[in-house]
């Protein structure tokens, strides 16, 4: 069973920026799935990305894998046993826990962990590169760079798939949609002050852009097109085609 996310749940008085720690870790699914409206979507169609999108003997790249969900979505679908999956995230604690799902569940396709920065890693003979609700930890001006960095990185024909937290440059869309998340957290059983002290925690810390930017970006950084190919509130989904 799930361990529940109750790590927000008490008063404190000072609030530290959030940290993917060892408390994280261990509650990380339930936190997810209670706090992104339809997480549980994109992995499981992340799978049907990398299984269309994978090419023999290429590489696919979970970067900021935490626990490995899209790294097990992939390794389900993929159907050349000569690809391999390279799952990166410099959280300690997370690549722990992923190491161990990743033991629950052998497949085929070897599946590398690497304790590593994101922005460090090489990115080579790749067909499909997930970014799953990381790019918005990165700094805003170091995001170009690492979307060109895996455009570089792909062959030609190889996918993008990058999830992420929007915001709204027209004012009604933001309150529409902030307010909509906010009732699936009260929904999903989150108190008004878990609500509060995480927002406070998460403030510094994850810093979302527009679609515009995003997509205007996918564009400078070299990918030929892209679609949001799922949006639920302020959360999306893009594929970006090299
Ligand atoms: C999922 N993709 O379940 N280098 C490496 N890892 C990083 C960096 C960095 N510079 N910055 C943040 N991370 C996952 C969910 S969670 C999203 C991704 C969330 C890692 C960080 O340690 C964490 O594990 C992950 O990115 C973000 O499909 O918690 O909202």
């Amino acid at each position: 069973m799930k361990t529940p996310d109750t790590l927000f749940a008490t008063p404190r008085d000072h609030i530290v920026d959030f940290a993917f720690d060892a408390s994280v870790a261990s509650v990380f699914p339930d936190m997810i799935r209670r706090s992104v409206p339809g997480y549980g979507e994109i992995i499981a169609l992340t799978g049907l990305l990398a299984e269309r999108y994978a090419q023999p003997g290429s590489r696919c790249y979970d970067l900021g894998c935490s626990l490995g969900a899209a790294s097990l979505s992939m390794r389900r679908r993929i159907p050349h046993a000569d690809c391999s999956i390279i799952a990166v995230d410099n959280a300690p604690a997370m690549l722990e826990q992923a190491r161990a799902n990743l033991e629950q569940a052998p497949g085929t396709v070897p599946v590398e962990l690497r304790c590593a920065d994101v922005r460090e890693v090489d990115i080579e003979d790749a067909s499909v590169v997930v970014l799953n609700f990381t790019l918005q930890f990165l700094e805003p001006a170091e995001r170009l760079p690492m979307l060109q960095r895996i455009h570089a990185g792909l062959r030609p024909g190889g996918i993008l798939v990058l999830s992420e937290k929007l915001m709204f440059a027209n004012e009604q869309e933001q309150d529409f949609n902030t307010a909509m998340h906010l009732a699936f957290k009260r929904a999903n059983g989150y108190s008004e002050l878990e609500i509060s002290q995480k927002r406070t925690a998460l403030e510094n810390v994850l810093i979302p852009d527009t679609r515009e930017q995003h997509e205007e970006r996918l564009r400078w950084a070299g990918f030929q097109r892209s679609e949001c190919w799922f949006r639920c509130f302020n959360f999306a989904s893009f594929v970006a085609f090299k």
